[in-house]
């Protein structure tokens, strides 16, 4: 058995701040004290203790949108469950949800067990899956059921990629249908796919080839259209939905106004849609601008989304912060669209950077310190059925734990903090002002000022509950 006592720290939750102290004994969180409490006897004795005066004392961060090594665009995603989970602990990340995929042809079960297999005695830290629905069909909406009851409680569709994971209308209808009857989340990333494709087409007819033009191509009214339409189809069948990766303010005001209604309807947004943009990275010099083509894309700075964005979670109309993780190397993976935006690999990485990044939003006054644990630890957990084990310090919940620095300092990019199987860093130069000092998965100290102590197969499957976050 092991027991640490983190002594002297302001521990932070969704709804306040105070100085306490932490007990955890082996992977369990047993006691939240007030500073110098004997009622346990002296805490400290039989324990590892780890002084947090005038550090932050937060719960481990759940980024639930990871693709670790997903087979996309000619390629896989370049993290492993290894590097991806490894670098995500570093980052005080401690339980990502990762999307299982099911193409056309494939049973679900199939698929859920092959990503299994990938992750299986890999993970630095505990895991979970959402299952992706690529093929809407009698067995795969039977599958839901079975699934449902393995503790994958969430199911993915797509609005867009046509021939590759899209739904058509009636087939998201009748997901949604299952979705509902069982309770379970559906989760939508909502692009109009099909026009998408006919402006991509043009585009590259006229000869506007490169990555900026991958981001021209998928304008904020094909993702404003695309959730609008999920939401009237998830009001006719009752389904719960998560609209992933939003990065339109209008996308966001259609989910604004379900809310407003009462609709079970929840927005993700991920940090490069906070700190990004068309004009400076998309439109970087040459085929630089690759590194930065995803799914959404990234706005034009111009037309003022990101301070929208910022608003949005402050009122908690965006639910949680995410990364959708999907990292490519520039050399060999994003060069698939040299001359050819279309060919790029969607994806950007993120998984280590979340949790300072958004800490750089308190630190500018976007939003609180109590929101910042909110979006990115506790309403996670709670969205996708995995509370109070995770994201709340709290007795009876896992000791996954981060001792925060605000004093501390985090340099962005590739050979300073970067441990994310990537030739580049999307965020290289950002300067952040806080830094992740000790990680806590389970009991164990993974992470402790700089240095690395997880191990491969530390992390568990998370057999999640139904959404404990609906109205
Ligand atoms: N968007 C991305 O950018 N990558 C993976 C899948 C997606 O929807
Ligand atoms: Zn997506
Ligand atoms: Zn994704």
């Amino acid at each position: 058995m092991t027991r640490i006592f983190i002594q002297g720290g302001t521990v932070v939750s969704a709804t306040g701040s105070q100085l306490l102290d932490v007990l955890v004994d082996d992977e369990t969180i047993v006691a939240v004290l007030q500073p110098g409490s004997t009622a346990l006897g002296d805490p400290a004795a039989a324990a590892t203790v780890i002084d947090a005066t005038g550090k932050y004392v937060i719960p481990g961060g759940v980024d639930a949108h990871t693709h670790m090594q997903l087979p996309f665009g000619g390629t896989e995603a370049s993290d492993t469950f290894e590097t991806g989970t490894r670098a995500a602990a570093w980052g005080g990340t401690t339980t990502i949800v990762d999307f299982a995929v099911q193409k056309p042809g494939e049973r679900v079960q199939d698929t859920l067990a092959l990503w299994h297999g990938k992750a299986a005695g890999q993970c630095a830290i505990d895991y979970g899956f959402h299952q992706i629905i690529g093929d809407v069909n009698a067995e795969s909406l039977a599958g839901m059921a079975e699934l449902v009851s393995e503790g994958v409680t969430s199911f993915k569709l797509f609005m867009a990629y046509p021939g590759v994971f899209y739904s058509d209308d009636g087939q998201i209808l009748r997901a949604m249908q299952q979705a509902g009857d069982l309770g379970a989340l559906l989760m939508m990333h909502a692009e109009n796919g099909i026009a998408i494709d006919v402006l991509v087409e043009q585009a590259l007819q006229r000869g506007d080839t490169a990555p900026y033009f991958h981001g021209t191509s998928r304008p904020w009214e094909l993702e404003e259209e695309a959730t609008h339409r999920a939401i009237m189809l998830a009001q006719v069948t009752g389904a719960p939905l998560y609209v992933v990766h939003v990065s339109a303010k209008q996308a966001l005001e259609q989910i604004a106004t379900a809310r407003g209604r009462g609709q079970n309807v929840f927005g993700e947004t991920c940090p490069q849609y906070l700190y990004l943009s068309l004009e400076e990275q998309l439109g970087a010099p040459g085929f630089e601008g690759a590194k930065w083509v995803c799914s959404t894309p990234l706005r034009a700075r111009e037309q003022g989304h990101q301070d929208e964005l910022w608003r949005y979670i402050r009122t908690g109309d965006v639910t949680s912060v995410a990364t959708d993780h999907c990292p490519f190397c520039l050399k060999d993976q994003k060069e698939l669209g040299l001359g050819d935006f279309s060919k790029i690999p969607n994806g950007i990485g993120g998984v280590e950077h979340r949790m300072d990044l958004m800490f750089q939003g308190v630190k500018d006054g976007r939003i609180s310190l109590e929101r910042w644990v909110d979006v990115c630890c506790t309403t996670p957990a709670r969205m996708f059925g995995m509370y109070p084990r995770k994201g709340v310090i709290s007795p009876g919940a896992d000791a996954d734990i981060v001792v925060y620095d605000p004093n501390g300092h985090t340099s962005i990019g590739v050979g300073k903090t970067h441990h994310m199987n990537m030739d580049y860093s999307a965020y290289e130069g950002f300067e952040i002002d806080g830094r992740v000092d000790t990680v806590i998965s389970r009991g164990r100290v993974i992470v402790d000022n700089g240095a690395y102590l997880g191990r491969a197969g530390h992390g568990r499957f998370v057999k999640r509950a139904l959404s404990q976050n609906l109205i």
